[in-house]
């Protein structure tokens, strides 16, 4: 049968401006009436005569509201002349898998549906995002023309009667105004446990995690989280490396997530923590966010490993993994507010380091011009130049590599670092949904406290110790490859000692204001006391410079990692 599209008015709506990782907004602003079409429509405008003819992968978390999107883009994709979509089955694919698709597939991008960590189900978020090319995330040039067109849209095309199944693995070919139109849906893991083969060693993480005749087995627990890697982890530590039922949790992809905020962190994954505390086999807990590109990893006791510690000490264990050993490494890269335990590794090895604005999409022009090899983000993003996305998957991999190879606990490999390095204590305090005035009143506040000329040497002290600030700026990063500025990315403050302040607003949240602050500071030889004590005196200094409190009434941050 051949179907006809058509083409359909409608008005722009406001706010369709990607942040820091696609447009997320509650489910029932995606369920408005044109909201969702016009959005996917200026997606495929934004690429111009590249659309025609080409071929997507569309997939994500499978929360809520998935389904009706994919058939919405399947509609409009056909419409607008392109010619085939790989969809995963179910629409399940993990973020960090979409990417894979995408390079390996050769194809023109990838629509990812998913609002990440935040909370889903019929009353929470929804997301989507757009792909390039590369794997990776649209750069803000992209992002910022899609937005432009959502606000002048004056039609959208669409072809109404074209019903397409997705939830079994095939191909099906449909006609659509006289042209081919072909929609293949997947099996969301294959493509990606195959590219986990050829990254690790399969052989010797299934010894580590069994045991071997002289080495007791080596006890893991994955919690998904309910989120899209649980068909991942089932996969890869079920069935291929042969690993029992204990060593999972929550591994059905739920689209609410179970009613629980899909967000690896020491406060939303705590029924990891407290599980692997209570369960003294376990020697490594991990969990990841709704579409899988972030991780957070626990040792034995739930001793917390930051990721901006976990990023420096996979950067200097790469030797251990045989994609590094047969690719070498390159350069090493984390986002401004992330600790620069990794740029002491970098020192030590020789390799460049790159200091980018938060957000993964800042990575891909350096992965691409084969400068960086392995990346990070505070806030739980690990990852190499295998992909372009943050992977959550392969961080566990990658450190089960490690301690295949060093024969040691986390903690011991932790101690160890520190030992040599010295030691970042890190932490972040998130203040989530605060009334965007004021939060951008302290903003405000912030702007004018860098402004002043006498700002530089001014004195701060708490709980006894005493911090001079070095220097004050709104960090602007120039991208090396391409030369785009972003600015605006987060006020920094930095004292004489290294210690540092960052504050800035998140860009994935859906309501309200995030306020995030970040505190750093370095310590080389006093590397084993309880970050939260040894930081405090910062915090104190941080809100006191801020005037948090007074601004937004909080008292308490709503996340501290
Ligand atoms: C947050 C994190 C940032 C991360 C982004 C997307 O952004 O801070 O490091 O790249 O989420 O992660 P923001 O603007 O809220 O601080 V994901 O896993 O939610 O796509
Ligand atoms: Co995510």
């Amino acid at each position: 049968m051949s179907l006809t599209s058509v083409i359909i008015p409608t008005t722009p709506f406001e706010g369709q401006k990607p942040g820091t990782s696609g447009l997320r907004k509650k489910v029932k602003v995606f369920m408005e009436k044109h909201y969702t079409e016009n959005f996917i429509q200026c997606i495929l405008d934004a690429q111009k005569e590249k659309i025609k003819g080409c071929t997507l992968v569309v997939g994500g978390d499978g929360r809520y509201f998935t389904t009706q999107a994919i058939n919405i883009i399947i509609r409009i994709a056909a419409a607008n002349e392109v010619s085939k979509l790989i969809i995963g089955r179910r629409g399940l694919l993990s973020t960090p898998a979409v990417s894979s698709l995408i390079r390996s597939h050769k194809v023109l991008g990838g629509i990812v549906l998913t609002a990440s960590h935040n909370p889903g189900g019929i009353r929470n978020d929804f997301g989507i995002k757009y792909n390039i090319e590369n794997g990776g995330p649209a750069p803000d040039q992209l992002t910022n023309e899609i937005y432009e067109l959502t606000q002048k849209i004056t039609q959208y095309k669409f072809t109404p009667e074209l019903d397409c199944d997705f939830q079994q693995p095939g191909v099906q070919t449909f006609e659509v105004d006289g042209r081919q139109f072909v929609v293949e849906v997947i099996d969301p893991v294959n493509d990606y446990v195959t590219l986990m083969k050829s990254i690790f060693d399969f052989k010797k993480l299934r010894s580590l995690l069994n045991g071997t005749e002289t080495q007791p087995s080596f006890n893991v627990l994955i919690d998904s989280m309910n989120g899209v890697t649980g068909v991942y982890v089932k996969r890869i530590f079920l069935e291929e490396l042969g690993s029992d039922q204990d060593s999972v949790a929550r591994i059905i992809p739920l689209d609410n997530f179970g009613e629980i905020h899909p967000d690896p962190n020491l406060t939303y994954a705590k029924d990891l923590v407290d599980k692997v505390k209570e369960d003294l086999r376990y020697d490594l807990g991990a969990a990841f966010d709704g579409d899988g590109d972030r991780n957070m990893i626990i040792g034995k006791n739930a001793f917390f490993v930051t990721p901006s510690d976990s990023l420096a000490v996979i950067a200097n264990n790469l030797n251990c993994i045989p994609y590094f050993q047969k690719n070498g490494v390159h350069g090493f890269a984390r986002s401004m507010p992330t600790a620069a335990a990794v740029d002491r590794v970098a020192q030590k090895l020789n390799k460049e380091m790159f200091e980018v604005p938060t957000g993964w999409k800042y990575f891909g022009n350096l992965m691409d011009a084969g400068r960086l090899s392995l990346c990070g983000e505070e806030s739980f993003g690990t990852g190499s130049d295998h992909i372009r996305e943050k992977d959550g998957v392969w961080a566990v991999l990658a450190w089960l590599s490690i301690i295949e190879h060093k024969k040691m606990s986390i903690e011991e490999i932790l101690k160890e670092h520190w030992r040599t390095y010295g030691r970042n204590y890190f932490t972040r305090y998130d203040y989530e949904e605060c009334d965007c005035e004021s939060a951008n009143k302290m903003m405000e506040h912030l702007e004018k406290f860098i402004s002043n000329d006498g700002v530089v040497g001014k004195s701060y002290s708490s709980g006894g110790k005493t911090y001079v600030i070095q220097k004050v700026d709104n960090f602007s990063y120039v991208d090396p490859i391409d030369n785009s500025v972003a600015k605006n990315q987060g006020i920094r403050i930095l004292f004489e000692d290294g210690s540092r302040l960052v504050f800035r607003l998140s860009g994935t949240g859906s309501s309200g204001a995030t306020i995030r602050v970040y505190i750093d500071s370095y310590e080389k030889s006093d590397t084993t006391a309880d970050a939260q004590i040894m930081l405090k005196p910062l915090v104190n200094i941080a809100l006191e410079i801020s005037q948090l409190k007074q601004f937004t009434g909080r008292e308490e941050p709503t996340v501290i990692t």
